[in-house]
Parts: C-alpha cells; sequence; structure tokens
C-alpha cells in the first residue's frame, strides 16, 4: 500500500476513548484507588484531551450519563469543557443496571416500575445527546436471569424489542443506536442479549438507525470475532467497537494485550470489506471500553490507542489483491502468508513519520511520561478529595 494512503487511513481511524476509563474502578471484589484519578466530567475530559494531545487519534470521548451528567449538569459546560480540552463528546450511554429498580433487569424486567424508570432514564439520555449534539445512542443492559425458570425467555425477549423500537422511534435526525450483546455477567443463567446474532435482530427490528456494537471482550472462548465482523459489515449493521481483551471472560484488559492477531484479522476484514466488497465503513464508532484498576488510567488508555494504530496500519498493509489470487488458486499457504506478512511487518517507522507529520511526538508514551501530567493531577486531585472529605487515594498505598 502506499504510505500516503496509508497515511490517509491513519488520518481517518479516529478513536473514542470512554469517560469511565480515566476514573477508579475495580472489580467486584474492590477497587485500588489512584491519586491521579478522575472524578469529575472536567478531570476526565482533561485526561482524554491529553490522551488525544500526545496520541493525536482519540478526540472523542464516550459519556456515561449517571456518572458524566448528574442532576445538575449543565450539557453546554460539558460541551464547552470538551472543546477546551480539544475533544469533542461521541457516545451517550445510559446506565440502566445500577439503580435498584434494575434488580429484575430494564427494559426486560417483569416489574413495569422499573421498564418505566428505564424508559424515562432513556428520553432523559436522548435530551442529552440532543444537547450536546452526540450522534451516538449506545446501550448496552446488563438485563437477564440468574436461574432456570425465573422469567419467561421469550416475554423478556418482546419487552426489549418493544422498548428498544420506541428509543428508536425517539432518536433525534442522524443519530445511530448502537446495541450491545454480552454472553454473561452480572446475570449468570441468560443474558437477555447474548450474541450478536439476538443483537443483530434486535437492531434490525428497532429501525434503521439501529446497528450492532461489537465489544471484543464480550465472545465466549473460541469464538471466532472476525467472521461476526466480516457477516456485520456485508449487513451493513456493523456500529462500532468496544476495544479491550480477555483471556476468561469479560476482563476488560488493555487492547491487544492477550491476543493482537486477532485484533488485527478484525481490523483486516474491515479493509476487505471496504476494499473487495465495496462497503462504506467510514461510520464505524471505534470506541475504547477499558478502565484498567491496576495501570494507570492515562498511560494505559494511551498504550491501547497506539496498539489500535499499530495493528490497523498493519492491517492496512495486506496486500489483498495477492491474497485474492492465492485465494482462487487454492494455495493456502500463499494465502495465510498475505496476512502473515503484514502482521509481522514492524511499522513503528510509518507510525512514527506520521506523528511527526503531525506535529506530536514520535514516542507519545515517553513524551506524556516526560510531561510530568500524572503527578501534577495527582497532588491537585488529592488535594480536592480532601477537601470533599473523601479518604486520599495515597491513604491506600
Ligand atoms: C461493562 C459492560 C459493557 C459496557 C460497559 C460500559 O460489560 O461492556 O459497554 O460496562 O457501560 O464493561
Ligand atoms: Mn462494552
Ligand atoms: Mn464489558
Amino acid at each position: 500500500m502506499e504510505r500516503e494512503a496509508l497515511f490517509t487511513l491513519l488520518d481517518e481511524f479516529q478513536i473514542e476513548t470512554p469517560s469511565w476509563g480515566y476514573a477508579d474502578t475495580g472489580t467486584r471484589f474492590g477497587k485500588f484507588f489512584q491519586a491521579a484519578a478522575a472524578s469529575t466530567i472536567e478531570e476526565k475530559l482533561a485526561d482524554a484531551g491529553i490522551v488525544n494531545r500526545y496520541t493525536g487519534c482519540c478526540p472523542l470521548v464516550a459519556t456515561h450519563v449517571l456518572w458524566d451528567f448528574k442532576a445538575d449538569t449543565n450539557p453546554d459546560e460539558v460541551v464547552r469543557l470538551a472543546e477546551e480540552h480539544s475533544v469533542r463528546i461521541g457516545s451517550i450511554n445510559p446506565n440502566l443496571f445500577q439503580d435498584q429498580a434494575y434488580k429484575f433487569g430494564s427494559a426486560c424486567s417483569p416489574n413495569p416500575e422499573a421498564r418505566r424508570e428505564a424508559d424515562a432514564h432513556v428520553e432523559d439520555c436522548i435530551e442529552i445527546a440532543r444537547a450536546v449534539n452526540s450522534q451516538v445512542l449506545s446501550f448496552w443492559f446488563a438485563d437477564g436471569t440468574n436461574y432456570p425458570g425465573q422469567d419467561d425467555i421469550v416475554t423478556r425477549k418482546r419487552r426489549m424489542e418493544e422498548a428498544l423500537k420506541k428509543w428508536h422511534d425517539a432518536l433525534p435526525p442522524g443519530m445511530t443506536m448502537l446495541v450491545e450483546y454480552k454472553p454473561f455477567e452480572p446475570a449468570f443463567y441468560e443474558t437477555d442479549i447474548a450474541d450478536w446474532g439476538m443483537a443483530y435482530l434486535y437492531a434490525k427490528k428497532a429501525g434503521p438507525n439501529a446497528k450492532v456494537l461489537v465489544d471484543t471482550g464480550h465472545h465466549l472462548q473460541g469464538c471466532n470475532i472476525e467472521q461476526i465482523v466480516a457477516w456485520l459489515l456485508d449487513e451493513d449493521m456493523l456500529g462500532g467497537f468496544h476495544f479491550n481483551d480477555r483471556k476468561y471472560a469479560d476482563d476488560d484488559l488493555t487492547m491487544g494485550s492477550i491476543d493482537p492477531y486477532a485484533v488485527f484479522r478484525i481490523f483486516h476484514e474491515i479493509r476487505n470489506a471496504a476494499e473487495l466488497h465495496g462497503r462504506d465503513v467510514s461510520q464505524i464508532a471505534y470506541m475504547v471500553d477499558q478502565s484498567h484498576n491496576l495501570k494507570p488510567k492515562i498511560e494505559a488508555m494511551i498504550q491501547t490507542a497506539l496498539t489500535a494504530q499499530e495493528l490497523y496500519a498493519k492491517a492496512c498493509l495486506v496486500d489483498r489483491k495477492k491474497l485474492q489470487d492465492a485465494q482462487t488458486r487454492m494455495d493456502i499457504v500463499d494465502a495465510e502468508e498475505c496476512l502473515r506478512e503484514a502482521f509481522y511487518t514492524d511499522v513503528k517507522p510509518l507510525l512514527r513519520e506520521w506523528r511527526e507529520r503531525h506535529g506530536l511526538d514520535a514516542d507519545p508514551m515517553q513524551a506524556y511520561r516526560a510531561s510530568g501530567y500524572e503527578a501534577r493531577v495527582a497532588q491537585e486531585r488529592e488535594a480536592a478529595r480532601q477537601e470533599r472529605g473523601e479518604v486520599a487515594a495515597s491513604s491506600y498505598a
């Protein structure tokens, strides 16, 4: 592939980082606090702005409504803050899993009060999306059951269909609804949107502005994710990704930390859909969904952005003409070598050149570390925590 063509594709490869990835989180067994972790939407947007400043490829920030938009949050102020940090608000993520009302589900709950609360929350989210000019309303539901017989599977399916259709039809013009799937957790017997097929059917039934969100951590062992991606692309139903990696379940490890070749193959299917099958891949939302509780938050996000860029660049380099020829000749080794050759190509020099063309430091991680940002905000945020009467993270160290 021509160097200029690759650089253009890299320019277009824009990544959305999640506000929740900058805040303290943990596992169900506990949280590990970090002094530099962000607490407020201002701090999250500041951190996202730093990631974008050093990587040059993360201009969008996903927000989680209950965590980022408090009752008294002014959406215009959030937009202004984002602009101040040279980022924009990306997707709006309703929170349909934390409130006590959602004990037996949200849209699928047998409790009409829970369904009503979910409906009201989503309507609020649509208003917020409109106010911040977000183009994406991204749904993940924890809905499901824990025991055989607990609730009727098909009745729950129909409740979800009805809710998604109602919400789809309430979307402002131009907005896309993403339906994310996950095989289990927190439900451990039956999850109401458990796989890509269910998400596909729900999105199809909801309406033309609904698509599927593939969270790369949300697949059972051995699942061929790039095959799902190729199918969704060919049906024009791939809305986007939540990037993270997994060894056992939805581990929310940083992207490419376990299986970079799998990520490369996903990106190859996207380029193949565009180049061989003439698919429009320009609207795919490349979103990170990680909130690493042990790595320093901003370093982990920079690492993920650089990994995504590197694996995407490698996938762009696949000689797909040569690949098609080998496939036609049924020469398995030649065909496989087209992928392996690109995957094992060192694209770091090309990425350094791309960064320099954009006035960025060639080594974003090193430049970020040299900036002293983390130490500075750790001090500021610890002081702010103490002022708010919260326990200082350093007291746990
Ligand atoms: C959890 C869920 C899902 C969702 C994310 C943000 O597993 O991935 O997208 O939280 O709400 O990771
Ligand atoms: Mn996700
Ligand atoms: Mn997840």
